[in-house]
């Protein structure tokens, strides 16, 4: 069987990748459309060969869709998802629209794939920091049971979008010429204030919500409850841009309920779907960005014990944002779908 996949965002970060993706890992199509604003209609993309022209996102635009990919921002996806399933597709939203609804799975492959089954018609990619993190912590948790995790993640700008892309390469290029400039995109479109990314750190990603962390923190915290399905575990999370084009970084700190043994734990993670450890400090072997950019998988290294807690574990762990943290975990879903789930 062979679906008509659509991709709404395709000239986005995300969507770029997905399109990729799609060919490279030869998906089951007979169709791909593909979708983004008005300001995008018209734009060709070459897929497998063929030039695909890039249409106006309409809830018309779903009719005969099977398979809907949706990561073009979270009002997009709030004003056409429930018109893709309305007309008979399976919508992978990469938005925080959905994320936290009751009926709504939220899905990473590696952690909870069985929910997949519960769909009502939408299923949730979550939050890129969150993906890397659940992936890396669920044979820890299977292991010796999670109680609390504390995570600083170190973002790229990608993560931000194409424009956050443009914005860090000619703002670096304005320092380096000595050159004035105004920020533009980043912290956050929408937010008032706007600072310098290039040779900066920014504690903010996305809004700040009442009790003064930013929407981002907060999805980590939600979500990592919601995939791992334990509402017990306390998470707290601190988010920050750097400029970095592609790849997050996270130093996370988790505490068990079982002692845990770090030799057992590499092994652990070694034999892990979808990790791969890079830890050998004599060799300086630890993951880094650059490494992971264009790569699937999760990487974890610095993996050590804390030195006060027995139940107290540092790890570092690195992915492609846009790939496992987005376009690859979207794919992943529907290729489970295919595979396992359909009806
Ligand atoms: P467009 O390129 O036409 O603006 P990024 O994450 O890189 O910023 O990309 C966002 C994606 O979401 C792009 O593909 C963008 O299309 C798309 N998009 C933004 N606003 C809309 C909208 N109102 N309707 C449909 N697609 C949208
Ligand atoms: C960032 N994590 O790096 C964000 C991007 O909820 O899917 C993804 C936002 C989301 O800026």
């Amino acid at each position: 069987q062979t679906y008509h996949v659509a991709v709404v965002g395709a000239t986005g970060a995300v969507g770029q990748q997905m399109v990729r993706l799609l060919e490279e890992r030869q998906f089951p199509i007979h169709k791909l459309t593909l979708l983004a604003s008005r300001r995008s209609a018209g734009k060709q993309v070459s897929f497998k060969g063929e030039t695909i022209t890039v249409k106006e996102t309409t809830p018309e635009a779903f009719e005969g869709i099977d398979i809907a990919l949706f990561s073009a921002g979270g009002s997009v996806s709030k004003q056409f998802a429930k018109e893709a399933v309305k007309r008979g597709a399976l919508v992978i939203d990469n938005t925080n629209a959905f994320r936290m609804e009751p009926d709504v799975p939220l899905v990473v492959p590696e952690v909870n794939l069985e929910d997949i089954g519960k769909h009502q018609g939408i299923i949730a990619n979550p939050n890129c920091s969150t993906i890397q993190m659940v992936v890396a912590l669920k044979p820890i948790k299977d292991k010796y049971g999670l109680k609390r995790i504390i995570v600083s993640t170190y973002q790229a700008v990608s993560g931000a979008g194409n424009l956050a892309l443009e914005e860090l390469k000619e703002q670096s290029a304005k320092v380096l010429n000595g050159e004035a400039f105004t920020p533009e995109v980043l912290p956050v479109a929408k937010d008032k204030k706007k600072f310098q990314i290039a040779f900066n750190a920014i504690p903010q990603i996305d809004l700040f919500q009442e009790n003064d962390y930013t929407l981002e923190e907060m999805k980590m915290v939600r979500e990592t409850k919601k995939i791992m399905h334990d509402d017990t575990i306390e998470v707290a999370a601190t988010c920050v841009r750097i400029p970095v084009f592609t790849g997050h970084s996270e130093s996370i700190y988790v505490e068990t309920e079982k002692e845990v043994n770090v030799e057992e734990v590499r092994q652990l993670l070694r034999e892990a779907p979808g990790v791969i450890v890079e830890d050998n400090p004599a060799e300086q072997l630890y993951p880094l960005a650059t490494r992971a950019a264009g790569r699937p998988e999760v990487f974890v290294g610095r993996i050590r014990r804390d030195l006060d807690r027995p139940n107290g574990l540092h790890l570092w762990v690195v992915s492609d944002n846009l790939l496992k943290g987005a376009a690859y975990n979207s794919i992943q879903i529907a290729e489970a779908y295919i595979s396992k789930f359909q009806s």
